[in-house]
């Protein structure tokens, strides 16, 4: 019996340590699997879960077992000669989410001259909307989320003043609720996945200080259960995926410290799977690339040894960040 009716319980069945070389298998292993029935039903976001593994392999220090010009010359089809914006896949359509993987797989491998830049920043800036809001795509839907996309891309390549940041900002903080936490419209709910978007959008901006750092990083912090996982809003099951997105936030608040690390950190290595590798939301359920990411990102934020330190904006090794001198705001506290 779990001892809060929406969480789980660890046991000492549960791995307690990292199996780094097992997670690398499984990466490397799942992108040679082209005809396997998981491969292709992950086509509508091939390419977020090309960032993953890439990203993930990077912490692990295997980045060099991936096959670069192979994964150039997919993105590079990916990218829509006419909107400038990547797709998922070849044959799908152009969106700000799989623009900022392709950015991020790119400044990865260090293939940016391959591809139009000009062309992603005509697509960005096209996407703006009168009050300051991003549209994902040409269909229109409007989310905090490709708020982030839209300036984590354009920090990235070094033209955030391709846009109206003061009115990317002002709409952000419309979504602002009196909990002191964000959602992806004006007047939506707070959930934590918004929460890292709206405050890596604040922080790139230089704009952090708009932001109640007490009250937002106690409302992060009442997301951890006795379990010691995380959820992402009031009375849903925790899921090592916010062991990115609540920490991360945390982090750009500097208020990482006001979680217990040791029940999140053996909460996240319960998800393990120790015959497969790989990570799942919750101990005993099936692996996959997008837990596996982020429960290696959440143990590279808590100083986790053997992985690489991790940027809590952009989501991509520091030293990456670092060789192309972008710089991100931390609370001052
Ligand atoms: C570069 C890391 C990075 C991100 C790019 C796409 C994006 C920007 C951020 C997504 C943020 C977000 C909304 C994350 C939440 C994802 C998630 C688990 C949604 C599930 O929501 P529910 O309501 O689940 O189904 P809960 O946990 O509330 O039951």
């Amino acid at each position: 019996m779990a001892s809060h009716p929406k969480d789980v319980v660890i046991t000492d069945e549960h791995p307690k340590t990292l199996l780094l070389q097992k997670h690398a298998d499984y990466i490397i292993g799942y992108s040679k699997k082209e005809e396997d029935y998981e491969f292709t039903m992950t086509e509508h976001f091939r390419m977020s879960g090309m960032y993953w593994g890439i990203t993930a392999v990077d912490l692990l220090s295997q980045l060099d077992r991936m096959d670069r010009s192979a994964i150039i010359e997919f993105v590079r089809q990916c990218q829509d000669k006419t909107s400038g914006g990547f797709s998922p896949s070849l044959g799908h359509d152009a969106h700000l989410l799989y623009t900022l993987s392709a950015v991020q797989i790119l400044v990865i491998m260090d293939g940016m001259d391959e591809v139009d830049t000009e062309g992603i920043i005509r697509f960005i800036v096209g996407l703006q909307n009168e009050d300051g809001s991003f549209s994902g795509d040409q269909w229109g839907e409007v989310d905090t989320r490709f708020s982030f996309c839209a300036v984590a891309c354009l920090s990235l390549l070094k033209r955030l003043d391709a846009i109206d940041i003061d009115k990317a900002v002002e709409f952000v903080m419309k979504c602002q609720n009196v909990d002191g936490g964000f959602g992806t419209r004006p007047g939506s709910e707070s959930h934590a996945g918004q929460i890292y978007c709206c405050v890596g959008l604040l922080s790139v901006t230089g704009q952090l200080h708009r932001v109640n750092g007490d009250l937002l990083g106690w409302w992060l912090c009442e997301r951890q259960l006795p379990s010691g996982g995380l959820n992402g809003r009031p009375e849903k099951l925790p899921d090592v995926c916010y062991s990115w997105w609540v920490l991360a936030s945390l982090k750009m608040l500097d208020r990482l410290h006001w979680i217990n690390a040791n029940k999140m950190r053996l909460f996240i290595m319960a998800t393990q799977d120790p015959e497969t590798g790989g990570f799942t939301d919750r101990p005993g359920d099936m692996v996959d690339l997008y837990h596996t990411h982020f429960g290696l990102a959440g143990l590279s934020l808590l100083g986790e040894p053997g992985l690489k330190q991790i940027n809590p904006v952009f989501c991509m090794p520091q030293y990456v960040i670092d060789r192309i001198s972008v710089s991100v705001q931390i609370l001052a506290t």
